[in-house]
């Protein structure tokens, strides 16, 4: 079975690149040792203070963010951090090449369940005429995108990645420390009869969610013709890799629970590398009306609606919000 760096080599990507990737994913391996480790690591739980989202932190969020900061800031070819549990840019070398942003620790809620939760990380080009703490950086479109991935902790750990070709899914070997190749050319199947949504959030959707959504619980008696299935992890990593794996539709559509916060998920670190790597698998992903890649972040804690999954039923799914 095929190691990681030979795979993207043959890919021909940017060495100094692959030696970021290489950098995210140890953090990565030592998150997953401490994951696997729960009650008896002391990484359940919760902390006392809250981020920027005025979420409280889990200790893991705070020891994921951690890790992965300091790998970061050990690489010269970082200029620029964002993460969801940094309220700013974090600066790192004033020459570096790339800038990365990530969630350390997505699906918190499941940590003290032991149930699915993961790394999601992007990396874009860095822009050479601004400072490395400026926010404007990480004003790019989710096309930038150098690479994407997210690194699942799940029974097995696995890496999603793209680096703009194939999505290929790498499981990591716990005998030798590194992540093999287990799938070269990850497709989603283009039409699916699974929805992913948070069902309990359905009155305070707005109009085109709700008609769109009691199509599908019609079954074989709507419009679709057919019975569909619903999943719902709490954890886009986990909803998302199930959608690449075996097709299907994940929605986190904007809604009335709070006018200041319509959307839930972040433009940066979660709708776009999830974007990518959907994409780069024949998905699609979009916010009703516009393609989620064509976006530009202006804020690094942006929140988008969010539409994705197996192409036929995300275009079906768009005609409701014209
Ligand atoms: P965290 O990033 O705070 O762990 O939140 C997870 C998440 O952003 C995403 O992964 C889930 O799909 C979504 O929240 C779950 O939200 P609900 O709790 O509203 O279902």
């Amino acid at each position: 079975m095929q190691r990681l760096i030979p795979t993207l080599r043959k890919d021909q990507v940017d060495l100094e690149l692959l030696m970021l990737i290489r950098t995210i994913l140890a953090a990565t391996k030592e998150i997953s040792f401490r994951v696997s480790q729960g009650a008896l690591g002391d990484v359940l739980g919760s902390t006392l203070d809250e981020n920027i989202q005025g979420e409280q932190q889990k200790k893991l969020d705070v020891i994921a963010n951690q890790l992965i900061k300091n790998m970061l800031l050990s690489d010269a070819n970082v200029r620029s951090i964002a993460s969801e549990e940094e309220d700013d840019v974090v600066a790192g070398d004033p020459d570096g090449r790339f800038i990365v942003a990530f969630d350390p620790l997505d699906g918190s809620s499941n940590i003290d369940i032991n149930g699915q939760i993961g790394t999601i990380f992007t990396i874009y080009p860095a822009k050479p005429s601004l400072a490395a703490d400026d926010p404007a950086q990480f004003h790019q479109t989710g096309r930038s995108q150098l690479a994407a991935g997210y690194v699942l902790y799940g029974p097995s750990t696995m890496l999603m990645l793209t680096t703009g070709k194939e999505t290929r899914c790498f499981t990591l070997d716990r005998t030798h420390g590194g992540f093999l190749l287990t799938n070269d050319k990850v497709a989603v199947p283009e039409k699916t009869a699974e929805f992913s949504i948070n069902m309990a959030n359905s009155r305070f959707w707005f109009e085109p969610t709700q008609t769109y959504i009691n199509i599908l619980l019609e079954g074989e008696e709507g419009e679709r013709n057919k019975r569909y299935n619903m999943r719902w992890n709490a954890a886009m990593v986990g909803d998302i890799h199930r959608i690449l794996v075996r097709g299907g539709i994940f929605l986190y559509p904007p809604d009335k629970r709070d006018p200041a916060k319509p959307a839930k998920l972040r433009l940066l670190y979660e709708a776009n590398p999830m974007a990518m790597l959907l994409e780069n698998a024949g998905g699609a992903a979009s916010t009703g009306t516009e393609n989620i890649l064509d976006l530009e972040t202006s804020d690094l804690h942006q929140r988008v609606p969010v539409i994705m999954g197996s192409a036929e039923e995300v275009e079906f799914a768009k005609s409701f919000y014209k």
